[in-house]
């Protein structure tokens, strides 16, 4: 008789466990989830939104056309949309362009610089890693 009592309590409780749990989850992963500690070390990371929001992609080399390019988390296309950026390469400084190819106006990041809003807002289309 004790021992069904005792199973009942521990089986309430981990029903609401189960409960809390499933409310965290659907909280903390809204769509637009990514962070700046989302960008791993040697790479540079440019972000949908500013203050690192709304999708990241990620490189660890120059890219030239950032056309057939997403973020992800969640995904969406990369070109002409970048608004913030971590350069976490760990090495060196990077150039971010206007347009493809690496050419039109542009702007470099410092190694571990955080840009939480960039010049050029939603109007990067190439950077290079290491330029110099
Ligand atoms: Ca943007």
């Amino acid at each position: 008789m004790k021992s069904t009592k005792f199973r009942g309590r521990v089986g309430r409780t981990l029903a609401v466990l189960a409960v809390t749990g499933a409310v965290s989850i659907a909280v903390g992963v809204p769509a637009s989830a990514t962070t700046v500690s989302d960008c791993n070390y040697y790479y540079v990371c440019m972000f949908k939104d500013s203050s690192y929001n709304g999708g990241i992609a990620s490189f660890t080399a120059s890219v030239s056309n950032y056309s057939g390019h997403y973020f992800i988390e969640p995904i969406s296309g990369l070109n002409d949309a970048a608004s913030s950026i971590y350069n976490h390469n760990g090495s060196c400084n990077t150039n971010h362009y206007e347009n493809s190819s690496y050419s039109g106006t542009y702007f470099s990041t410092i190694v571990g610089g955080r840009y939480s809003t960039i010049a050029l807002n939603d109007q990067l289309s190439s950077h290079k890693n290491c330029p110099s």
